[in-house]
């Protein structure tokens, strides 16, 4: 809470072209709260180097991230929108946070185990660490809200455990959180493995459907979906490939399962995925047309994030030095 206005946060790493994942998940629903909320999104490319990145394609990537979030809906009058290396306060606030965070429960972060057995050469401490920077980020803002997909409300729940400690030791410090996963928050799987979920970083392309994806391949990359040896459109255990699809359409289209089930009787997998495709190209072209746009003015792009930058580390620096003030740091 800020000023008796309740605040909303979140933020996508830039850490490769971003998926139908991230935009059913998480931002596709960033902009439903600027009305209500005091709302900061960020691009939280701090996180993105816990593995390695390429410094050129992490560059380029923070210019689209921003640009995506804008072609989405996010009006920058509206909303705080900003890098989060650009405010200096979260690399000081989660180091703090470390110092009331219990490696036990670091140690059972589920995306710590996930990544360090896909990164099993770099096991770094900022891999490990991960959730107290998230922290930060959420605590530096007074946060009341954290729409996110449903991957990532284990550490949104870490960052209320952190928040309640360190209030109970220094009353008042910080607004617990909530995490908000929305309907369309659901888990989006990937198309080549429906019982992993589908992410960014993922190597075999054709799992993945990116937001930028142009309308022919968003159709061939659903054509290949794996299902199973049914024929018949419906929710069911050990359906996973055809539970995601139903998911999906259900999230482009507002369509429930049961009107998606009726929808396909008697046809097959091939017309239904069809359909996934075409509703999902359809969705994303006006957000791929925007994007356009905004990406091919990298000044207006540059001037954003150092409005951004400037609006965040006004809050940012509020509540750093109220914690710094707690934990008895000489001010001079
Ligand atoms: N498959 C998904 N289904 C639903 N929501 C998802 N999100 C990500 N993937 C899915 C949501 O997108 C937001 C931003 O995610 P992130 O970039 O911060 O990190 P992530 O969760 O680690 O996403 P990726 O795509 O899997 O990235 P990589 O491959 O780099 O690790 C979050 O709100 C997340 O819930």
């Amino acid at each position: 809470m800020f000023n008796n206005q309740p605040v909303s946060y979140s933020g996508v790493q830039p850490s490769g072209n971003l998926t139908i994942g991230n935009y059913l998940g998480a931002i596709k629903n960033f902009a439903s709260f600027s009305e209500a909320y005091k709302c900061f999104y960020c691009v939280v490319d701090e996180h993105a180097i816990t593995v390695r990145q390429t410094p050129a394609d992490l560059r380029r990537r923070t210019y689209e991230t921003l640009a995506l979030y804008m072609a989405c809906g996010l009006d920058p009058e509206k909303n705080t929108l900003y890098v989060q290396s650009h405010v200096h306060e979260h690399a000081e606030l989660a180091w703090i946070l470390n110092c009331f965070t219990m490696f036990g429960e670091l140690s059972r972060m589920t995306q710590f185990k996930d990544k360090s057995a896909k990164h099993a050469d770099n096991i770094n401490a900022g891999l490990f660490t991960y959730p107290t920077l998230m922290a930060a980020d959420i605590l530096l803002y007074q946060t009341d809200v954290v729409p996110v997909g449903v991957d990532q409300k284990q550490h949104v729940e870490l960052c209320r455990d952190i928040a309640e400690r360190f209030n109970q030791l220094f009353p008042d410090t910080f607004t617990v959180p909530e995490p908000i996963i929305s309907k369309s928050g659901m888990k989006i799987m990937s198309l080549a493995d429906p019982t992993k979920k589908m992410s960014k970083s993922d190597e075999n392309v054709n799992a993945v459907v990116y937001i930028l994806d142009d309308k022919d391949t968003i159709i061939r990359k659903f054509k290949r979906a794996v299902t199973d040896s049914e024929t018949c459109v419906r929710l069911g255990e050990g359906k996973d490939g055809i539970n995601n699809l139903i998911g999906i359409y259900s999230c482009f289209t507002g369509k429930s399962a049961e009107e998606i089930e009726k929808e396909f009787e008697g046809r097959g997998y091939g017309e239904f995925k069809l359909a996934v495709g075409e509703a999902c190209a359809d969705a994303l072209a006006p957000v791929q047309q925007k994007y356009r746009e905004l990406l091919a003015d990298k000044g207006a792009l540059e001037a954003q994030m150092k409005k951004g930058a400037e609006e965040a580390s006004w809050y940012a620096r509020r509540t750093l030095s109220k914690v710094q003030k707690k934990l008895g740091f000489v001010k001079i």
